[in-house]
């Protein structure tokens, strides 16, 4: 009788494991639509941005690189994640990509130059990516480049998680923001484009994203337990004071 049960028991969870298989070898899919210019959209954002973006050939020191880990953005996949292009000081026509939950990644820029610099790009141009499919409700997004591969489609990709570059070297600088305006999060990105290192400027292809969750967001303390604390402290000065009364 056990073994009855046991057994399609088993043929069905075959099934479910060679399902998840596929779904894992079949990639995700996503729709990417113009936004609208993040300078048109909040100036005071944008210059901000634009303020931050590190000088030509002034190299970033490993210390200065990363007030934010930037390897596991985790971004909700019923919402939207919207994607600027802020700045390009390269001599490369670099391709951005991203990558969602370590699938093979999707080209998101084929061309991440300025216009008058190899490409048709204004700093604030953006994208808004959405309708994702083939990922769980949470996933972690990650952004790379390919070095020059918009001349050289087979060229080395460069990992915001420098574990996963050839060279084993950080190619991406980045901080989080909150706008002081509207009260949303944005992240601020920057790569560093030569193989092997380059010049340090962290600023070959510079980036802005918003709609990844804040990793440093204060935890809410939820309402009824300050309710309580307030009401505690309140008894023990009623306590105190009807205790100096008494005396
Ligand atoms: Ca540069
Ligand atoms: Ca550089």
């Amino acid at each position: 009788m056990k073994i009855g049960i046991v057994k399609p028991f088993a043929v069905a969870a075959t099934l479910v494991i060679s399902g998840l298989m596929a779904a894992e070898a079949q990639a995700f899919s996503f729709t990417q639509t113009e936004a609208t210019n993040l300078e048109v959209q909040n100036k005071a954002l944008f210059d901000f941005f634009k303020s931050h973006v590190n000088t030509e050939r002034a190299a970033l020191s490993a210390s200065e690189l990363k007030p934010l880990d930037a390897t596991g953005l985790l971004f909700d996949t019923s919402e939207t994640v919207e994607v600027y292009f802020m700045y390009e000081g390269a001599g490369y026509k670099n391709e951005v990509l991203f990558t969602a939950d370590n699938q093979a990644p999707k080209t998101l820029i084929a061309n991440a130059s300025l216009q008058g610099s190899g490409g048709t790009l204004k700093s604030g141009d953006g994208w808004i990516l959405s309708d994702f499919s083939g990922l769980p409700g949470i996933a972690q997004f990650e952004f790379l480049i390919r070095s020059n591969g918009y001349n050289k489609p087979n060229n080395t990709l460069l990992y915001t998680d420098a574990s996963k570059n050839s060279d084993g070297l950080e190619h991406v600088t980045a901080f989080g923001y909150t706008d002081e305006k509207t009260g949303e999060y944005y992240t601020f990105i920057g790569f560093e484009d030569i193989v092997g290192g380059g010049d340090l400027d962290y600023n070959d292809v510079v980036l802005v994203a918003k709609g990844f969750t804040n990793p440093d967001a204060p935890v809410d303390v939820p309402e009824p337990i300050s309710g309580l604390a307030v009401l505690a402290v309140g008894a023990v000065a009623v306590g105190g004071a009807l205790k100096k009364k008494m005396a």
